[in-house]
């Protein structure tokens, strides 16, 4: 059983201490469009973009926040300042119209990257419901 836990996953890459390429990014090791960052947060653009301005913003250290359901109490500034910077990116790239702000959270909400990050979209007359 616990095998079974553990296969599931690290199918998932769930595991609080594995390197996301979010990390990467973080370290520069790999590049992205950086487009706003401050002590705690780091935002770039989305490589597979799915409205004209599509940003990720990311807490700079994961710190076990590897998606939204596994935050705690410790994590709640971070998750204030992202959603702050959300808004100070919206700002910037012109979205004087409107936005969205999503965090995918695990299998069923489509997360494919194991570090918190939320989705900063915009640019056009975006739909809801979301698929
Ligand atoms: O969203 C993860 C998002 O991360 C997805 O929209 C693609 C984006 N992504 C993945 N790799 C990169 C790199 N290297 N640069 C920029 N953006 C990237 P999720 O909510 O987990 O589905």
């Amino acid at each position: 059983r616990d095998e079974e836990a553990a296969a599931k996953a690290a199918a998932l890459n769930v595991d609080a201490g594995a390197p996301t390429i979010f990390d990467k990014i973080v370290k520069r090791e790999i590049p992205a469009t950086v487009v706003y960052e401050n002590v705690k947060v780091l935002a770039f653009r989305d490589i597979n973009p799915q409205a004209p301005v599509h940003v990720v913003l990311i807490p700079k250290e994961r710190d076990g926040l590897t998606q939204l359901s596994k935050a705690s109490e410790r994590n709640k500034d971070v998750l204030g300042e992202l959603l702050f910077a959300a808004k100070v990116v919206a700002e910037q790239e012109g979205l004087v119209e409107g936005f969205r702000v999503v965090i995918n959270d695990g299998p069923q909400g489509c997360q494919s990257v194991y570090h918190l990050h939320l989705h900063l979209l915009g640019g056009r007359q975006l739909k809801w419901p979301p698929g």
